[in-house]
Formats: structure tokens, C-alpha cells, sequence
């Protein structure tokens, strides 16, 4: 069992080599070609501001999800997602009905602070994290008090879940670095 990464007040497991080293690399080409990504734009402080990544939606009929003024309607699952979506309700112990995808292009695509905590997630939700492609930082910090920081380098192949208070008591982002490769991220998700 792997340990769990935050000190007090929520649970984030980390399972590197979820996926060898070969089915990695045809994940992320396969994901990568068959998405039809797309450059959004949220609202930040009454201003739309494109993301700074591209983003694609997926899960089962009818499962909306909304944020920072989106609302995105699901594309219906690949066999690929399928797979990787079998992958981490086997590791997490829970059923996925969406997912959100990220693709960072380069070290300029980032994802900044935030709690995936949504109403339609549930109080405590379980969301499981794939990464494919370069390696990048996950960095996160106490939402009571921000000087309580952690963080973890998420390798390709590897599964992160995160579970309990992990989203209402800890903010997380992927910081900008010079130098990065693209990357895949894969969030499973349970609507409610
Ligand atoms: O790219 C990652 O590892 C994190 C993605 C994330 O925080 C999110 O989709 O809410």
C-alpha cells in the first residue's frame, strides 16, 4: 500500500508504474492524436482568461461539469480512456463516471492553485490522476494555512489519488517550468 503524502487532514496515495514504460508511450500517443483538445477560457475575478493548457471533457450521457464559468458537456468514452478508467477503480476502489483531460504543451502550460471541489463532486470526493508524458511538479499547499506546503514530481505511467479532505483542506497546482516536454494529465472523476 502506498503512503500517504499530506500530513494531516486528507489522504493523497501516490502509485508510480501503474503502466510500464511502453504502454505509457502508446497511451499517451493514442490520447494525444484521437482529442479533439481545445483552448478554454474561464472567469477569474469577473475576467476571461484562456487557459493555460488545452483541455478536453469525457464520461457517461448527461454528466455535466462546471467550473470557473464553463460548463462542459461529455464526449462520449474512447476504448483507451475506457482502459485507463478500469485501471484506477481498480486502485482507488471506486466507479468514475467522467473525466477531464490536460494537455501541457510545453513548461509555459500550467495549472494554478485550486481545490477540485465542485458541489456536484460530493463533499469528500475520490478523483483518481493519470500522467502521461514529461514529468512534471504537483504542488500543494494547506488552504487554512498556505506555509504548510507539499509536493510530489508525478512520472509518466503513475496514478495519483486523492481522497478524504484532500480537496476541501488542500489546494494543489502544476507550476510552470523551463524546459518540459508535453504532457497528458487524465482526472477521473465522480459526478453525484
Ligand atoms: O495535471 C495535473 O496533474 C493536475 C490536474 C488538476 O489539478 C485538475 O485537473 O484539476
Amino acid at each position: 500500500m502506498a503512503a500517504n503524502i499530506l500530513p494531516f487532514d486528507g489522504e493523497i496515495f501516490y502509485f508510480p508504474d501503474v503502466l510500464d514504460a511502453d504502454s505509457e508511450r502508446l497511451y499517451c500517443q493514442v490520447i494525444k492524436d484521437e482529442t479533439p483538445w481545445q483552448q478554454q477560457s474561464v472567469k477569474i475575478f469577473g475576467k476571461w482568461i484562456p487557459e493555460p493548457r488545452l483541455t478536453c471533457f469525457y464520461g457517461d450521457a448527461g454528466k455535466c461539469y462546471s467550473y470557473s464559468g464553463l460548463r462542459l458537456e461529455p464526449l462520449a468514452w474512447t476504448p483507451a480512456l475506457l482502459q485507463l478508467k478500469n485501471l484506477s477503480e481498480s486502485y482507488s476502489g471506486t466507479l468514475f463516471n467522467v473525466a477531464l483531460l490536460n494537455y501541457y504543451r510545453d513548461g509555459k502550460d500550467s495549472m494554478g492553485w485550486h481545490r477540485d471541489n465542485e458541489p456536484e463532486l460530493g463533499t469528500e470526493p475520490i478523483i483518481a490522476s493519470f500522467s502521461l508524458g514529461a514529468a512534471r511538479k504537483f504542488s500543494l499547499r494547506n488552504f487554512a494555512d498556505k506555509s504548510v506546503k507539499q509536493s510530489i514530481i508525478l512520472e509518466p505511467g503513475s496514478l495519483l489519488v486523492m481522497r478524504g479532505k484532500s480537496q476541501s483542506c488542500w489546494e494543489h497546482c502544476v507550476p510552470k517550468k523551463s524546459k518540459a516536454e508535453e504532457r497528458i494529465n487524465i482526472t477521473f472523476r465522480r459526478i453525484i
